[in-house]
């Protein structure tokens, strides 16, 4: 009689327990994402794509055949580049193996070759400002201007507007050393206040004041600098520096641009 009676009682409240068990979802097991359900595809809505990301617009005409810059380089005055870091400069990662090189038209020369140049320093301490593009770049002594300490530019007159692609700057090097607040601009104006795009900039603390710069200092070297102007377009580059790790006077061995004729 007992058991019937148990069994009974107990029946109902085993179901209800099992009702009860089926609507409570299951947790999640420690450790483990709950699964997420994908999502049900709505009859005649697209799923949303996520938009392209945007080109960047070149500055100059966009060009058919592109070939690799060649550089006539001057002789090295020393192997390498040296490894330590002098203080306070913001110098870019020792680079492995040879320089990637430019891609730049078919056709493009050296626009800056013999034209004029003018300065900050119209009484250069060592040489003249027409060494600055007269195709010497080797390291010896008198192959470079040598303008007044601080904050120093020269600037070439290319005659006429050039689609520029890339310049290429030789402040010395006989020694290794870096060149502070190296600022290279290209204007239609020749007082450079109107129309200036900057082309590099490695003025880290802006202690030149034309603006903060993101660009590395870098160790001058035979190779020279070589700037990507993409295209850009204008009459007139001025190259700023402001000293170096050797002293704070400004030299320059050589200054190209390569471009092509602008419209
Ligand atoms: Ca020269």
């Amino acid at each position: 009689m007992m058991c019937s009676k148990h069994k009974t009682a107990a029946a109902p409240f085993a179901a209800l327990l099992l009702a009860v068990l089926m609507l409570v979802p299951a947790a999640p097991a420690q450790g483990k994402r709950p699964h997420k359900r994908p999502p049900v595809p709505v009859r005649g809505k697209r799923p949303r794509r996520k938009p392209p990301a945007r080109r960047v617009k070149p500055r100059g005409p966009v060009a058919k055949h592109l070939v690799p810059l060649k550089l006539k380089l001057p002789k090295p005055a020393f192997k390498g580049t040296p490894t330590h870091v002098p203080p306070g400069t913001n110098l870019e990662k020792p680079r492995k193996g040879p320089r990637p090189p430019l891609l730049v038209p078919t056709g493009v020369t050296n626009v800056a070759r013999g034209k004029k140049v003018t300065s900050s320093d119209s009484e250069p301490i060592i040489g003249e400002l027409a060494l600055v593009t007269d195709g010497d770049k080797s390291a010896d002594e008198g192959s470079y201007v040598e303008l007044g300490p601080g904050r120093q530019w020269v600037q070439v007159d290319l005659k006429r507007k050039y689609h520029i692609y890339a310049v290429v700057v030789w402040h010395t090097h006989a020694h290794a050393q870096v060149y502070h607040d190296v600022v290279v601009q290209v204007s239609d104006d020749p007082d450079f206040i109107k129309g200036v795009h900057t082309l590099f900039n490695n003025d880290h603390d802006n202690s030149s004041g034309l603006g903060l710069g993101h660009d590395k200092e870098y160790w001058e070297t035979y190779e020279g600098k070589l700037i990507d102007a993409k295209g850009v377009a204008g009459r007139y580059v001025r190259l700023y520096s402001n000293g170096s790790t050797a002293d704070e006077q400004n030299r320059y061995t050589e200054v190209e641009v390569y471009g092509l004729p602008a419209k």
